[in-house]
């Protein structure tokens, strides 16, 4: 009886003490609904939040925290990706569907805890889940601490602007039909600009070198206010190859190069989504979920960027396979650019649970006597996603600091679901402060 009474007290301090620590907290209410808008001279129903396209711009300041309630009202899955906050130790509510949570059903509703720390600048958030991220997107603009400034003058004004496609169709259904047929899905019919469509063009012209020479010549401030911290040293090496695949399909049936699958792959591994999360599966020590034996390097080594490579590369590996690293270990990981199916390309390369400093890049195959030596160990920029030069390499250096389930994919929606992706998973380090936050009170069931 005493034991009981006791427990129910320390129950209710529990409540008691969370209740506290939430009043604190900024809740935002979102409801996830099918909304209709015209663009193009045709209308149809999209995934909105709170009926917005592009979705509510969130403002908040350096290191605060905030929760987001969301309701899923739509008739499909869903997930929000916070994407380029770190979320220390708190790999609950980052978003992927099948790597950190269940997705959210429709009529079922999940809070996400968003914990920002040294991020500043402007995000943003987007739907994790299939390709509900078309539609469900938004700016996420991080104001520097209260009281403080900016490293550079302070704009008159500031104007969020948000690209993103449209599409004719519904998305979900276009990826749907192509995952099922194994061909390409089909383009999006205009790019739009805060929600309005824009010039209309192929996206074939998107000009990615121009970006990438923009990009390169980002040097970190590296100052007292904004410092660098790039591992010196590297305990463990990664050099991950992308590559474009194709898959066998019975009869030779499917919409792909002479009936096949298409498919993509890091380390010729094709992932392959989990029926339950990634981070459900590892908090509970459940068996059989993934693989810890995604490889360090790939299987095979040819000229990778080369012309019409054999055909004997185009059938990669499918599995759920995963990299477990040491707390706080120093991880360089290359990302090589492959030419195979002579389909190279400029790929976004995105962490999650992480920035990252981009110490080095080039083209052609990496040479790991030569280019080491010319990485940028003193000023490199740091961001959370990287594009790999088509038929190149770049190099990323972090510490993994950050215990979690985190998802390393090809930001392209049609490259990730064609299986573009691997999971990081960080161990814990030896105390609480540097271990995984416990899950929150309700998770969606898968
Ligand atoms: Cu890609």
């Amino acid at each position: 009886m005493e034991l009981k009474k006791k427990s129910l007290v320390f129950l209710l301090l529990n409540v008691l003490i969370r209740c506290i620590a939430s009043q604190n907290v900024t809740t935002f209410y979102w409801v996830l609904n099918e909304t209709s808008y015209t663009r193009l001279c045709s209308t149809k129903d999209i995934l909105t939040v709170n009926g917005e396209f592009p979705g509510p711009a969130i403002y908040r300041h350096r290191g605060e925290r905030f929760n987001v309630n969301v309701r899923n009202e739509g008739k499909y899955n869903v997930t929000i990706h916070w994407h380029g906050v770190k979320q220390p130790r708190n790999p609950w509510s980052d978003g992927p569907n099948y790597v950190t949570q269940c997705p959210i059903k429709p009529g079922a509703n999940f809070t996400y805890e968003i914990i920002l720390s040294d991020e500043e600048g402007t995000l943003w958030w987007h739907a994790h889940s299939d390709w509900s991220r078309a539609t469900v997107h938004g700016p996420l603009i991080i104001l520097p601490e209260q009281g403080k400034g900016y490293p550079f003058p302070q704009p008159q004004n500031e104007v969020p602007i948000v690209l993103a496609s449209w599409f004719k169709g519904d998305v979900m259904e276009i990826i749907e039909t192509a995952l099922q047929n194994g061909g390409e899905p089909n383009q999006s019919d205009a790019f739009t600009i805060n929600g309005q469509p824009g010039d209309l063009y192929d996206c074939s012209t998107e000009d990615t070198d121009a970006a990438a020479n923009f990009t390169v010549r980002l040097r970190s401030l590296a100052n007292e206010d904004y410092p660098v911290d790039v591992p010196q040293t590297v305990d463990t090496h990664m050099y991950i190859t992308i590559s474009m695949n194709t898959l066998p399909c019975v009869n030779n049936s499917c919409d792909g190069p002479d009936g096949s699958r298409l498919a993509s792959s890091l380390n010729n591994i094709s992932f392959v989504e989990p029926s339950i999360d990634v981070l459900q599966a590892y908090y509970k020590g459940i068996n059989g979920v993934y693989d810890t034996d995604f490889p360090n390097e790939p299987p095979y080594y040819f000229n990778f960027t080369g012309d019409d490579l054999p055909d004997t590369l185009l059938t990669p590996e499918r599995g759920t396979k995963v990299k477990v690293l040491d707390y706080n270990s120093n991880v360089e990981i290359v990302f090589q650019g492959t030419n195979v199916m002579n389909a190279a390309e400029n790929h976004p390369m995105h962490l999650h649970g992480y920035s990252f400093y981009v110490v080095g890049n080039g083209t052609g195959n990496f040479d790991n006597s030569t280019d080491p030596t010319r990485y940028n160990l003193v000023d490199p920029p740091e961001v959370n996603t990287v594009g790999v030069p088509k038929n190149g390499w770049v190099a990323i250096r972090f510490r993994a600091d950050n215990p979690g389930v985190w998802f390393m994919h090809c930001h392209l929606e049609r490259h990730a679901s064609w299986g573009m992706d691997t999971v990081l998973i960080v161990k814990n380090g030896t105390t609480s402060s540097t271990s995984m936050l416990e899950p929150p009170s309700y998770l969606n069931p898968c």
